[in-house]
């Protein structure tokens, strides 16, 4: 199976990994817009040499309470880096919900659309539809600001496979082809501990035919709960959540620490090798 991304075709034989790359404004400088395109250009260049295979560029926090930000901050913060990163050896991803930037960050050179809204948006499917990029449809319950609040599910894993189905289907019927597309869960969207680790445990029902499946477990809330630690001290337990989201069936992880999870796919797949 391959995944088409832009002029990338990438085998989803073994693992892939997307690195997190956040264009958001340094609480610590007010070295302004320079300093952050600077800073974030140059930790994406450090992910590249720690073995990623696709950059997520995104400007917008997503974060469970987060607050919206405007089409013209979101391109301001992403449009530089992406300019900066386009044309270098590995597909790069823009994580968005904003047609309007999905469309600016192609002609710059996003080979892959990610959003966490699925391509639900107006004029979203329009957007991507007739461009070579592949685009990553996330599963969500409610909004960012307030879906934590009270994620309700009968069956979890049913409910969310049903919903990415009825994406690819709305994605294929606008034009695009399946080996574009990439489905994922969206841990902690709208989701409660047991929500996520009974998703994660049953990883390969959400498996739909000719289609990716992509994780993003790093550093979440779910791994704090789990171990008590800080974002920053989630390093071993977002391993451990790739390990696991790769055993039961993902093609690719989006991870923040690129050169830890390489490692460790590394030695998973040198043990699979033997069977
Ligand atoms: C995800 C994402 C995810 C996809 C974020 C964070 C929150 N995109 N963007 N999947 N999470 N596709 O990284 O903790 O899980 S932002």
């Amino acid at each position: 199976m391959f995944l088409q991304c832009g002029k990338f075709r990438l085998s989803l034989e073994r693992p892939l990994v997307m690195g997190v790359v956040n264009v958001t404004p340094d609480s610590f400088s007010d070295g302004g817009l320079f300093a952050d395109t600077a800073r974030a250009v140059a930790h994406a260049r450090q992910l590249v040499e720690e073995g990623a295979d696709i950059l997520d560029i995104g400007g917008e926090s997503t974060r469970p309470g987060a607050a919206p930000v405007s089409l013209e901050e979101e391109r301001r913060r992403v449009l530089p880096v992406l300019e900066a990163l386009a044309g270098g050896k590995i597909p790069v991803s823009v994580d968005t919900r904003k047609p309007g930037l999905m469309r600016e960050a192609i002609a710059a050179g996003a080979a892959m659309v990610n959003d966490v809204t699925a391509l639900s948006g107006a004029g979203a499917l329009e957007a991507v539809a007739k461009t070579p990029v592949a685009v990553c449809l996330m599963h969500m319950q409610g909004e960012p600001g307030t879906m934590q609040s009270n994620p309700d599910y009968r069956d979890v894993v049913r409910e969310v496979r049903d919903y990415l189905d009825g994406r690819v289907s709305a994605a294929v019927a606008a034009g695009i082809a399946r080996e574009r597309i990439v489905v994922d869960p969206g841990f902690g969207f709208g989701k409660t501990l047991e929500h996520n680790l009974a998703l994660l445990s049953s990883l390969r029902e959400l498996r739909l035919p000719g289609v990716a499946l992509l994780v993003g477990l790093s550093r979440k809330a779910m791994l704090g709960k789990l171990t008590g630690r800080e974002p920053k001290d989630r390093v071993h337990a977002s391993v451990a959540a790739a390990l696991a989201a790769v055993q039961n069936g993902a093609h690719i992880v989006r991870v923040h620490d690129v050169a830890a999870t390489r490692d460790a796919l590394t030695v998973w797949q040198a043990v699979k090798n033997q069977n």
